[in-house]
């Protein structure tokens, strides 16, 4: 195994997942909070309103992370319990939580890595017009500016937005994220304006001395299902989608072309006017690659094998590309019906090295959603994920070996949390939550990773 002393094995969660005290201390309504309470929207109409209670037991949160030998731990700040409205110098008692977590973690050995944005866009924004108003990047610099002035004393890595695509395609073109709408215009010029924000952010977070900034990206391995010319451009487009429409602008400083070309008809990225591609490519420190799964697409919408949720043009995420959709590849599937593909994740890493500047990466996440059984004896057998997770760490080393700079891995997720449109139905956690009782239980795999971290990364003995 090639893990060097220095490799990170944190873990992962995120703001809204996780905190609850939706209406503490003047914290205003962020998107999640809106389209939660929205009929319909939720598995079960679950919301983050109190969800694992974070916010109340962070103390004993921190102590089950240092219990389990964690060092490094990514969360991310709520922004609306900064800037309810999106604005101004920041609420001191929001500025305050995020100041004490901080505090705790440092006294407990675990390094802190900040996410600014994981999908919790202030209400009052997306009133304003959301992320597809260019007005929007610049408030996202400015909230980065205010929490990096509180927290920068003591917070060395910091991450500007937690996958774009997301916010962009399943907010406003899918619709089946918050704010959930279904506006190809608005999904496209969202893409600028969240990088646009991203660039400003990390300007304003190194012009401060912020020492490690990046962006997270969800990428994906991306394959036709077959050699066909329909299949082969429809993984082509799904790959510009899911991977170059982000990384490119980033790490090149430009859009890629075929995906201008593609997207001309729906009025491109909207306004990108000059010196913003300067801006979306200054240099980042680190890059934050979360990955789950391998897409085989076929452009074929009649294929036999398309899986289920990706079935109905409505629900594509894909401007312009509706049929290109995702076929089974014969893998084993996670609790979302995912397939577990670990080679895809050395895809994933080897591909950055080959086509991409040399960049520092680290995974930002990684893990699996499983129907978890809390015994009668208060135990969770989660072999699955460990097998999924050791798998995975496994495609990391040999990433490693073949001279990706491979830097950490972020397990996703410390404890079971709120997983957005699915609620609490799905389980990524290491950590089992008793949603009724806010009673945490490591599972197996929690004591496994233990065990990982503290070998340094010894897969084999850990077991
Ligand atoms: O729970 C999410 C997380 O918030 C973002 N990345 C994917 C995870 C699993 O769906």
């Amino acid at each position: 195994m090639s893990f060097s002393e220095d490799f990170v094995f944190g873990g992962a969660t995120a703001a809204y997942q996780i905190e609850g005290a939706a209406g503490a201390d003047g914290r205003g309504l962020s998107i999640w909070d809106v389209f939660a309470h929205t009929e319909g929207r939720v598995v079960n109409g679950d919301t983050g309103d109190v969800a694992i209670d974070h916010f109340h037991r962070f103390k004993d949160d921190v102590a089950i992370m240092a219990g389990l030998g964690l060092k490094d731990y990514r969360f991310s700040v709520s922004w609306p319990r900064i800037q309810p409205d999106g604005r101004g110098r920041g609420l001191e008692a929001g500025l305050d939580f995020y100041s004490r977590l901080t505090d705790e973690l440092l006294a407990a050995g675990i390094t802190p890595w900040v996410t600014l944005y994981h999908w919790d866009l202030p209400q009052a924004l997306q009133e304003a017009g959301g992320w597809p108003e260019r007005e929007t990047a610049q408030r996202f610099a400015d909230y980065a500016a205010v929490v990096h002035q509180h927290l920068g004393d003591r917070v060395k890595h910091w991450i500007t937005l937690n996958e774009p695509f997301c916010s962009s395609f399943i907010g406003y073109a899918s619709g089946r994220h918050a704010p959930g709408l279904r506006d190809p215009k608005a999904a496209l010029s969202s893409v600028h304006h969240l990088l646009l924000g991203h660039g400003l952010a990390t300007q304003a977070l190194k012009a401060q001395g912020a020492e490690q900034v990046g962006i997270t990206l969800n990428l994906y391995a991306v394959d036709p299902a077959s050699d066909s010319a329909l299949d082969t451009d429809a993984a082509r487009r799904v790959d510009g989608f899911q991977n170059r429409l982000f990384l490119d602008p980033v790490l090149k400083g430009r859009y890629p072309q075929d995906m201008l070309h593609d997207l001309a008809e729906f009025g491109g990225l909207g306004e990108v006017r000059d010196g913003d591609l300067q801006l979306i490519s200054t240099p980042i420190d680190l890059l934050g690659v979360n990955y789950y799964t391998r897409y085989v697409i076929t452009g074929n919408p009649d294929h036999p094998d398309l899986v289920g949720e990706r079935r109905g043009q409505l629900d594509s995420p894909y401007v312009g590309a509706p049929n290109a959709r995702e076929v089974r590849h014969g893998m084993p599937l996670t609790d979302l019906g995912w397939e577990i593909d670990p080679d895809g994740l050395y895809d994933v890493l080897t591909r950055l090295k080959r086509e991409y500047p040399a960049i520092p990466i680290v995974i930002t996440e990684n893990g699996a959603a499983f129907a978890d059984v809390l015994t009668d004896d208060g135990a969770v057998h989660d072999e699955q994920r460990i097998a999924y997770v050791r798998d995975h760490l496994a495609a990391c080393s040999r990433a490693i070996d073949a001279g990706v700079p491979l830097k950490g891995y972020f397990l996703w997720s410390v404890f079971d949390n709120f997983e957005w449109a699915e609620g609490y139905a799905k389980r990524f956690g290491v950590v089992h939550v008793d949603y009724e009782t806010q009673v945490r239980t490591p599972k197996d795999s929690a004591l496994w990773y233990s065990k990982v971290i503290r070998s340094g990364g010894s897969l084999d003995d850990a077991s």
